[in-house]
């Protein structure tokens, strides 16, 4: 018989692969085989990612990961401004939970943006979760929101606290597996430990937050929640970049331009510089909101300096 068998990737560390096979987690070492293998392979700088798929060698010691089966999807992001290849945070999702908190720490637009924006792009569907509802009033809030539901995107608001819209954030994660993403100090882990009673998350200290470099996830998990849901909860990464975005579709990560740009001058206008950009007049007046159309600019002035990705070996850390 063989030993061979098939599991999915609950976690990766320095050394092991956290691999579930047939209900039991067990640590493998990913076999040198994976890294390099093809051309893909080489441009991303972990062969292996939480979610993945693989066949894992269980006679020998420690197991190890044989196979990486082929993937569904992925949400990656470009390792880092030193490291131009292509990081898979997660792979075989069915949604993007992107939790904002309204305030500590304060709402990022940005942060938001470049997530959807790399949802767009990988055919990812995505949710925002404004969190903290307790801590602003009603007409922050409501702006917010309306910025995200005129893109269209689903809005969830919930506070961890008190329970507000904990019974709309259950029903979005049944029977998915969801990447669960969001700054430090969101309140990602408190939400799915308020979903979930004895998930027994750690909670950070609101004295960490704005410590940079202190995060309590410093890895992604997978979780599979009673209700029947599965969630990768991600560590704080504070600059999402897509990765292998050319110039010219970065205005497509923002689909409410969309609408507008048919009246632009130019038809291949970037929306950026020409005369008689209907997207700018948009923003002008107030149709689209100007924190979109500020993290549509910087996303694109990162387009056009990135370099092609080049090999490197070196190690870098998750976060940035
Ligand atoms: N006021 C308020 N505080 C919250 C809420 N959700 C989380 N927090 C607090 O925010 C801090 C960070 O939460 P945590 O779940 O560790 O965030 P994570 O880093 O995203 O996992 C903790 O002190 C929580 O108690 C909320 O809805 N309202
Ligand atoms: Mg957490
Ligand atoms: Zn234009």
């Amino acid at each position: 018989m063989s030993s061979l068998k098939t599991g999915v990737v609950m976690r990766t560390d320095a050394k092991f692969v956290h691999v579930e096979v047939d209900g039991v987690v067990v640590q493998a070492a990913p076999r040198g085989v994976l890294f390099g293998m093809d051309d893909v392979r080489r441009e991303q700088k972990n062969p292996v990612a939480v979610g993945d798929h693989v066949e894992v060698d269980l006679a020998t010691t420690p197991a190890g990961v044989e196979k990486v089966l082929p993937r569904k999807n992925t949400l990656s992001r470009i390792a880092s401004s030193h490291d131009p290849r292509e990081q898979v945070l997660a792979a075989n999702v069915d949604q993007v939970v992107i939790v904002g908190s309204l305030a500590k720490p304060k709402f990022s637009s940005n942060r938001t943006d470049r997530i959807l924006a790399t949802c767009v792009w990988q055919h990812l569907p995505a949710v925002v979760v404004l969190n903290k509802i307790d801590l602003v009033d009603d007409d922050e809030f409501e702006a917010i929101r309306d910025t995200y539901e005129q893109i269209p995107v689903p809005v969830i608001a919930t506070c961890a606290m008190d329970g507000r819209g904990l019974d709309e954030l259950r029903e979005t994660l049944r029977g998915k597996t969801s990447v669960v993403y969001g700054a430090s100090g969101a309140g990602k882990s408190s939400l799915l430990n308020a979903l979930q009673p004895g998930l027994n998350l750690k909670i950070g200290k609101i004295s960490k937050f704005w410590d940079a470099g202190k995060h309590t996830t410093t890895f992604s998990q997978l979780h599979r929640l009673a209700f029947g849901a599965a969630v990768i909860d991600t560590p704080g990464i504070r600059v999402f970049r897509p990765y292998g975005v050319p110039v010219a579709n970065v205005r497509d990560l923002f689909p409410e331009f969309e609408r507008h740009s048919k009246r632009c001058h130019f038809p291949d206008c970037s929306h950026d510089h020409e005369p008689e950009c209907a997207v700018f007049d948009a923003v002008e007046s107030g149709d689209i909101p100007a924190s979109r159309y500020a993290s549509f600019v910087e996303m694109l002035d990162e387009a056009r300096q990135t370099k092609p990705p080049v090999d490197e070996v070196e190690g870098e850390p998750l976060e940035e």
